[in-house]
């Protein structure tokens, strides 16, 4: 029997300003760190991408026409304040207010991220945020953003807060490529959640119209055995990328559970943190007050002990097998040979965002409700003739929508899917050959083409069945 979902469950897709809109230096957008680094590395750019800032009435006609009900979308910080903050490009304001217009023309509601990877080059250059003064900044945009954009009702403050930090300063797959920095990690993922609550906290006292959330990269981690040492690993691994954030977000402090756990990790990479206690005023008053979490999951993981120095092996280019992850203080994660992997070794378990989404109930009670942001499967969509025939996209998503449904069932607030992506971008540490879209882009003509995803997705979003 198939299953179903709501009559009001949205039906959404993905983007992100730098990985959509190319256009990064026109009408007086400023840097973004990224714009350097990737023509230091030479191997791809973002421009043009997938053109938004010239195709967004092609895309959102798109929508119009498959029955996509709303778009996740993010303003790049840079084309409003090009340094940060101070100067206003009115270029930059203009441009999001006829994207707003054009979303309301083709009946397609706006999903708004403000932050999503995208930092100005001048505050990144100058700590990003693991100094406290680009909070500030940050803060500020944010208030402007609500202030000017009144047509936008859905907002989330950061896209992955937990992926900003260990990408930058873990993995060293983003810039500025610190490795295995475990102090700079906690106090990135802190001053992120205190700038959240900050933006969270001035929008309600704003009184503006809508809903306002954080968008959190969440990937469940299970033992890899029933050994003690492998639960106590992969308990490492979770505090630090999930309950540290949940705390956050829904406590607005750190429990001492997650507490113990996390400077477990700091003592074995020989250092430690304090806060300040003041920023869990604010992060306190924002627990009470967020509308909703948006869950980006695309995989889980599986972690075993590990006792010997921090190694990483990044698989960028899609060669199965060439990924491996193992953190002093935390663990490893292993893959396990039942259960399939994308090219990008990512793997495919769409019970895990059941288990997750069930834990979130039972540990948050207070969350609200739940949009799932991202989720999605990158592969190397076989193009021919305009035919794109993605049957394990729509396998993968079948198995994740009926994860949601039983979730459902079950009694979490679930109402609404983003799918990653809407259609195909840029990916920051892979470039342009890992797909997600449910249309394909031509990177060369900018043309659009419908997958057999898409046609799925439609079906779905009308009818509300799992077919
Ligand atoms: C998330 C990001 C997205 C997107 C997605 C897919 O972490 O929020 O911006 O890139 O992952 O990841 P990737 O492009 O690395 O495959």
């Amino acid at each position: 029997e198939m299953r179903t979902l709501p009559k009001d469950f949205i039906m959404g897709g993905a983007t992100a300003a730098y990985q959509a809109e190319g256009a990064t230096k026109l009408d007086g957008k400023g840097l973004v760190a990224w714009d350097t680094w990737l023509e230091e590395k030479g191997r791809y750019t973002a421009d043009p991408a997938s053109d938004f800032y010239h195709q967004y009435p092609v895309d959102l006609k798109l929508c119009r026409d498959f029955k996509i009900d709303s778009l996740r979308m993010s303003i790049a910080w840079s084309r409003i304040f090009p340094n940060g903050f101070g100067e206003i490009n009115q270029a930059g304001v203009d441009y999001y207010h006829r994207v707003f217009a054009e979303c309301e023309k083709q009946g397609v509601v706006p999903f708004v991220t403000i932050h999503h990877f995208d930092t100005p080059k001048t505050l990144f250059d100058n700590g990003d945020f693991l100094n406290r003064e680009n909070v500030e900044h940050f803060v500020n945009y944010a208030k402007f953003c609500f202030e000017e954009f009144k047509e936008v009702h859905y907002w989330s403050t950061f896209n992955e807060i937990y992926p900003v930090a260990t990408n930058q300063y873990l993995t060293g797959v983003f810039p500025p490529e610190i490795k295995f920095n475990l102090e700079k990690v906690v106090t990135c993922l802190h001053n992120m959640m205190w700038a959240h609550a900050r933006a969270v906290n001035i929008f309600k006292e704003g009184n503006y119209e809508g809903e306002i959330g954080v968008v959190h990269s969440l990937e469940p981690k299970y033992p890899f055995s029933e050994d003690e040492k492998d639960v106590h690993a992969a308990a490492k691994d979770d505090a630090l990328s999930i309950a540290f954030l949940l705390d956050a977000t829904y406590k607005g402090r750190y429990s001492e559970k997650t507490m113990t756990l996390v400077n477990e990790i700091l003592a074995a990479n020989n250092t430690s943190i304090e806060f300040e206690e003041s920023d869990f005023v604010a992060m306190e008053k924002a627990a009470t007050q967020t509308d909703f979490l948006g869950i980006n999951n695309y995989q889980s993981h599986w972690v075993q002990n590990y006792d010997g120095e921090s190694e990483i092996g990044f698989n960028g280019t899609g060669e199965k097998g060439t990924s491996y992850y193992r953190i002093k203080g935390i663990g490893e994660r292993v893959q396990r040979e039942d259960i399939p992997k994308n090219d990008w070794d990512w793997s495919i378990y769409p019970e895990g965002l059941f288990d997750l989404l069930i834990r979130i109930k039972e540990d948050y009670p207070n969350y609200g409700k739940i949009y799932i942001t991202e989720n999605g499967l990158g592969f190397k969509d076989d193009f021919s003739d305009g035919v794109i025939m993605d049957d394990s996209r729509i396998e993968y998503l079948r198995g994740n929508f009926n994860s949601i449904s039983k979730a459902i069932d079950a009694g979490v607030t679930v109402k609404g899917y983003f799918i990653w992506s809407l259609m195909d971008v840029f990916s920051w540490a892979n470039g342009y050959n890992k797909r997600y879209g449910l249309f394909y882009v031509d990177f060369k003509t900018q043309k659009r083409y419908p997958k057999e995803s898409a046609y799925w997705y439609k079906f779905v979003s009308e009818t509300k069945v799992i077919i």
